[in-house]
Order: C-alpha cells, then structure tokens, then sequence
C-alpha cells in the first residue's frame, strides 16, 4: 500500500511550467517538456513537483488568473499531455501536486461573463462579490480598499455596482459564502484527483471566507488590524476557513493515500495552526527562513518556532529559501547588510528588487549553498523553487517592454516586479535558449551569463551547485530518519550546529571567517561541504566561512 506519509519529509521541487522546458520551440515551457525532463528530476532526487498554474488563462498574472478549472492550458498541453506526464512522474516515484487558485477566479471564467451579463443581485453576480457604489448612481467605489498589487479593489461595472479584486482587475473575489462556488471546487479537487494528482498547493489560502456584512471600514483601518489577527478581519484568516477546508479534507480522504494539501498563507507565524491542522489542509508553508537574513541567531530562533510548531500541530514542518515571488535567495544572500532590517531582509528588496549595483553575487551564491545544506538537513519537507539548484540568481536586465508581472504595472514602488526569478531555464550552455526549447524563443529574455549556469556544464563539475543538490538529495533519503532535531552547543556565536537521529550531524559556519569545531566533533567524518574543504582543515575541524558541513 502506498505511504500515507509521503509528504513529511519530501524534497518538493517547484516547477514554473512556462519556463522550466519547451518542447516545441513556441519559447513557453509546456507540459510535453516537463515530461521531457523527467531523468533530470529524477537524477536530481526530488519526492515530488509542485506546478504552478497550468490552466487556461489570459496571464493578467502569470496564470493565477484561471479561465478554467478543469483544463490544460492550449499552449502548455492536452489533457493527454497532462496524463502522460503524470504517468511519467508516477513511473519515476515522483509525486505530483498541483496550484489551486480558490480565491479568484479570472475575469475570462466562463461564471465571471455569467456575472457581468447579469442584473444586479441575480445569483450569477452571488458567486463573486458585488456591491452598490456609493454616491447617487454608485460612482464611487463602495470603501476606499487598496489591492495588494495596488489601485483600487473595487472595479465598477457600470450598472452602479462594483466587485472585488485582492488582486489585479482581472481577478475577481470568489464568494466562498455561496454553495455552487463550494461545490465547483470540490469537482475539482476530484478531476485532478481522479486523474493521478497527489495533492494542492492552494493559492491565498487565508483568504477565501470574507464578511462584508458589517458596514465596510476604511482600508487604514483594515491594514491596522490585519497583523493583530484575531479573526475579526474581514478579508483574511477567518475562522470559517475551518469549515470550507474541513469539506476539502473529506474529499481528500476518499483517496488512498490520502491527497495532501499545503496552504499559501501570509499569516503570523502564530495563526498558521489551522491551516496545518488534520482536519483541515494539512501543511501550510512557513515563509519564515525565505524572510530571514543569513544570520544564526535568525535561523536558530525559526528553527526553534518550527519545531514547536510542528510539534503542536501533528503536521510536518515545510522550509521554503524561494519560490516565484520572491527575489531569489543567491541574490537576497549577497546585499550588503545595511539593506536588511531588523530580522528581515529589507521587504522592499524581497519582493520588489533593487538595483543589481548592490549585490555581491560570489558572496551571495556561497550563503545560497550553505543555508541550502542547512535546510536540507532539517526535519520536515523542503521546498526548492526551479533553478535554485543550478545557483541562479535573480535576472536584473530585463527590458521593461518585456516585463510581464502585474505588480510590475501596478504597485506603486515596485522597481522591477516579479520576472526575474520566472526567467526560463538555461539547461545547455551552448545552444539556442540555452536549450530552454529547440527554438531561441523564450517568453522572458535569458541573459548571457546564463551559460555558465547550464545544467550542462554544472552536471560536468563535482564541485557545481547543481552536484552539491544531486548529492545532498541522496544523502538526505539514506539518513532521513524520526523527524526530531537536537541542538549541539558548540560556543561559537556565528555557528549553528545540530544533530538528526542516526548521527548525522549538520554545522553551519555563519560568519565570515573560518572556525574550528570543539574536541569530539573533529573526529566525525565530513560526508558533504558546501564550499571547498582542503583535507587538512577537514580533519582539524576547521570549518570555513559561510559554508555547512554535513557529519557523522
Ligand atoms: O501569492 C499571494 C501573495 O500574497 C503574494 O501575492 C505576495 O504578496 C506577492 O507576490 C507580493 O508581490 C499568490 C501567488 O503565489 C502569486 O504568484 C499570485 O500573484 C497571487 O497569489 C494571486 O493569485
Ligand atoms: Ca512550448
């Protein structure tokens, strides 16, 4: 019978499907391609993909804006594709969860037209949310709410009402209130259930249950209780989220095994829990590292939060350094300190970019593989995002005319936006769109820097990223064991050291200069160092700086 509890530990690896491979040469990645690349992911030793959006949709959002529920996207694939792709995961032992976007639809979903056709107050326009607006014939909007991309987040429609979008224009609010939307979504866990998926990742799990009942406060307001999230807000982390996932988890369970959940939740740390609980998704992500600065005291004190966490939930922990949000970590990792703040990177630098002017990219790419054996050695299941395997940084010079993100467009202070984490992947060093497709096209110009980041060349050296993550991966399966944790005091304030069951013994040096590991650690055998380690300094316990070391 098949584990139940695949998921607890899994090495999870984040496909992007319109970059990730192109089989046709159009310059979007495709679900033929994905296929196509299936030994990779398999010499690489991921449990599972987690692809992003790949249904029908206009792109207002890179595909978060879904025209259909229940359909492959025509450039990506067919349904057929869809099948022999799942056929060729499950083949390799490589699990498969799918995005779920229950928040918002696309303005194109065949039950938005529905809406818009439709009189006021007609249950067509109850499966969104509608409202008059204000003034005498409703040309104002009904409160002064900003989107989260920005602008309004209301949209008039020209009959005095308005609807809402937390997101862009094109993405109007479901109304989760309503039965037909919650039973529509329970179809569709089913469709892809039904055709071999093994779990979701849902989009803005927080914010599905929405209470507009009450006269609607100012956005001020709003924005000044929304972290003291005590579940009187009324767009996020409500508490009849319990009730609609809880519909989700029956679903869940008509399978064997089970389809497992992890939730997208920009909540506290300290309102994760029913996110993660049995009852209801299962997992939730902890953005907490992806957040954090190189620094131990940092990643001690999430560590230690997490575990707790875990411990009190029942799920497993999930560790996540980026995904296609966030500027990547190798480039998070080399800004000068002056750009972090108090124990967080800059937020502006996390999810708006800055000037490339300001990044040490050596320095950068040496933390990436240090955290990234430090994560990997950590309870739970880690979550790597396409490319951070091969080292990539965040792509800079892209020309504004071929941006693409809508926080780009939209955000007020938003330099760059989110495309340079999106940019395809460079597999073959010297070919046409570093062998992204068999065409040059590629939806997002690639850099020329990006040969020396192709799998090609890094597959050829021991001492690449790429190898460090192949070797790490397998290592990890072999000494995977209880998922329990125990700190090893070691006395040296920029090292964090701690011990898995079985001995495997995980240090990293956080600091920028060598240390050396107290009597009794020295004689461990060193099984894997992110950065080189001269013999010698290996057998004094000499650990370099910024650098893990994996023992035993
Ligand atoms: O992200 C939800 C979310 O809150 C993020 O939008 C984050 O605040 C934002 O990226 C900062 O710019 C999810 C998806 O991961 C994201 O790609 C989508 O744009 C968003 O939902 C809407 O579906
Ligand atoms: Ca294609």
């Amino acid at each position: 019978a098949a584990d139940p509890d695949w998921w607890r530990q899994a090495a999870v690896y984040q496909i992007y499907p319109r970059s990730f491979a192109d089989s046709n040469g159009d310059g979007i990645g495709d679900l033929p391609g994905i296929t196509s690349r299936v030994p990779y992911l398999v010499e690489l030793g991921v449990d599972a993909v987690w692809l992003s959006p790949f249904y029908p949709s206009a792109l207002a959002d890179g595909g978060y804006d879904v025209d259909d529920y229940r359909n492959v996207d025509p450039r990506l694939g067919t349904l057929d594709d869809f099948d022999e792709m799942v056929a060729a995961l499950h083949a390799a032992g490589i699990r498969i969860i799918a995005d779920i976007v229950p928040n918002h639809s696309s303005n194109l979903h065949e039950w938005f037209r529905e809406a818009l056709a439709a009189p006021k107050g007609s249950a067509a326009r109850d499966r969104y949310i509608f409202r008059d607006g204000e003034g005498p014939d409703g040309s104002e909007p009904p409160s002064d709410w900003l989107s989260i991309f920005g602008g309004p987040a209301w949209h008039p429609v020209g009959d005095g009402q308005w609807y809402l979008h937390l997101f862009a224009p094109e993405q109007p609010d479901l109304n989760w209130a309503n039965r037909e939307v919650r039973d529509d979504f329970l179809r569709t866990i089913r469709f892809w259930s039904d055709r071999g998926v093994d779990g979701f990742r849902v989009d803005v799990a927080h914010g599905l249950a929405k209470d507009l009942t009450a006269p609607l406060r100012s956005h001020a307001e709003l924005e000044a209780t929304k972290l003291a999230a005590d579940g009187s807000h009324p767009l996020w982390d409500r508490e009849e989220l319990d009730e609609i996932y809880a519909e989700w988890r029956e679903v869940f369970d008509e399978y064997d095994p089970p389809r497992i959940a992890v939730a997208e939740a920009w909540v506290a740390p300290t309102r994760r829990h029913r996110y993660a609980a049995e009852t209801s998704l299962g997992q939730a992500f902890n953005f907490d590292l992806l957040r954090a600065n190189f620094s131990s005291e940092e990643f001690h004190e999430i560590v230690d939060r997490n575990m707790e966490f875990a411990a009190e939930t029942g799920s497993s922990n999930t560790w996540v350094f980026s995904n296609h949000d966030v500027v990547r970590h190798a480039t998070r990792y080399g800004l000068p300190a002056d750009l972090s703040g108090e124990g967080e990177v800059g937020k502006d630098w996390l999810l708006r970019g800055g000037p490339a002017s300001e990044v040490d990219a050596a320095l950068g790419l040496r933390r990436a593989r240090a955290a990234t054996l430090f994560l990997l050695g950590l309870p739970g299941s880690a979550y790597l995002y396409q490319g951070e395997e091969l080292g990539l940084p965040e792509v800079a010079e892209i020309p504004d005319a071929s941006r693409q993100d809508p926080t780009f467009f939209r955000s007020p202070g938003v330099e760059v936006g989110r495309d340079g984490c999106r940019v395809p992947l460079p597999w073959v060093a010297d070919a046409p769109s570093f062998g992204f497709g068999p065409s040059a096209a590629s939806h997002l110009p690639q850099p020329a820097w990006f040969s020396s980041f192709a799998v090609d060349v890094q597959s050829a050296d021991p001492s690449s990223t790429l190898s460090m993550y192949r070797r790490a991966l397998a290592l990890r399966h072999e000494l995977q064991g209880l998922e329990q944790l125990a700190w090893i005091s070691v006395e040296l304030p920029s090292v964090l050291a701690f011990q898995r069951p079985g001995g495997w013994t995980v240090v990293t040096n956080f600091g920028s200069s060598s240390v050396t590991l107290p009597d009794g650690m020295r004689e461990l055998e060193v099984l894997l160092s992110s950065a080189p380690l001269d013999p010698a300094d290996a057998a004094a316990g000499v650990v370099p700086p910024a650098a893990t070391v994996w023992l035993r």
